[in-house]
């Protein structure tokens, strides 16, 4: 705690080498921010980056924004190009959990404070950045698998006493990923008669979950559910399904996370069982932030995004209105 509240201080000094050197007062000095995103691998993604884009530029901020192709490698490289021009704040979301303390360490040393986006790192020193904005996976995991529970008796669709679940994984070692599958094992361990059967990465890629619904339906006998860490790969497995002569949301009951328009309709038109709403509009938040903490200001080590669910009724009322 003591340590991160050095950073943040440290960072105003920083701060000073800019333009004006009005130190941190939020008047006309321009921040520079380094954003180093995952990829442009879901319809979550681009209505995150967006967002971000957006609201840099409606409140005047310098943003320099790289892709990394959903890799670390690539993340890492970025985050040092932003160190070495100086950049006032760092904001990333960490494709990996893990991995982050060697870069981070980098640019605490240089001053330059980091704000985690939407994804967490795993690092045992919580001073290696100033604050993380982003959802609670594990509780998106648990809402997925409250809906299986309390909709159990419907969701065993070939009525032979047990509910077969297969699961399209996120990306191998990502927060959301490992948190959405923990927080749904969590919930539906409290009914014997659901089962995940099969379980593997589709990277939150549609065409990721495509391919690995395929697999599952070739080698799997009596599927009733899949549970889908985002919609594009739920989207892919309904192409999977249709392409076997079954209905989506029939045959085949499908829940996933998300909420994107894409999402959204499938969910309004019967093919989508359920969804669990994760907000990609994190821009505003994260700008809020960056000011503060390049101002020097105390922020909360934790700022948690509100969120949903909706079922296929919410979901025709939702969509008119959905921005993304
Ligand atoms: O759910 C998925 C995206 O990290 C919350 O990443 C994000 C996840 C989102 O690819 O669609």
């Amino acid at each position: 705690m003591t340590l991160g509240a050095a950073s943040l201080s440290a960072c105003g000094s920083s701060d000073s080498g800019g333009d004006s050197g009005s130190g941190g007062s939020g008047g006309d000095e321009t921040i520079t921010m380094g954003f180093a995103q995952v990829g442009a691998e879901s319809g979550w993604r681009t209505a995150n980056t967006t967002s971000i884009q957006d609201t840099a530029e409606a409140e005047g901020i310098d943003l320099k924004f790289s892709d990394a192709q959903q890799k670390q490698e690539n993340q890492i490289k970025a985050i040092r190009s932003y160190i070495q021009q100086k950049v006032d704040v760092i904001a990333f979301s960490p494709v990996v959990e893990t991995g982050w303390d060697t870069v981070l360490q980098e640019a605490k040393r240089a001053n330059i404070p980091v704000i985690l986006t939407d994804r967490s790192v795993d690092s045992e020193d919580d001073s290696l950045y100033a604050t993380f904005l982003g959802s609670d996976f594990v509780e998106e995991g648990e809402k997925a698998g409250q809906w299986l529970v309390d909709n159990a008796s419907d969701m065993d669709v070939d009525g032979d006493g047990s509910v077969k679940v297969v699961q399209l994984e996120g990306t191998t070692g990502s927060a959301p990923a490992i948190d959405r599958e923990e927080g749904f094992n969590s919930v539906i361990g409290s009914d014997d008669a659901i089962e995940v059967i099969a379980s593997q990465t589709g990277d939150f890629t549609r065409d990721g979950g495509k391919k690995v619904m395929e697999t599952f339906l070739s080698s799997e006998d009596g599927i009733d559910v899949v549970y889908a860490h985002n919609d594009d790969m739920g989207l892919g497995a309904i192409e999977a399904i249709k392409a076997e002569g079954l209905t989506p949301g029939e045959d085949i009951k499908i829940i996933t996370v998300d909420a994107v328009k894409d999402g959204m309709t499938a969910l309004a038109n019967g093919e989508i069982n359920f969804i669990v709403e994760c907000n990609p509009l994190l821009g505003p938040q994260l700008m809020d932030l960056a000011k503060q903490v390049v101002a020097g200001e105390e922020v909360e080590k934790r700022v948690v995004t509100e969120e949903t669910t909706f079922t296929q009724e919410q979901a025709k009322e939702a969509l008119p209105d959905r921005q993304y």
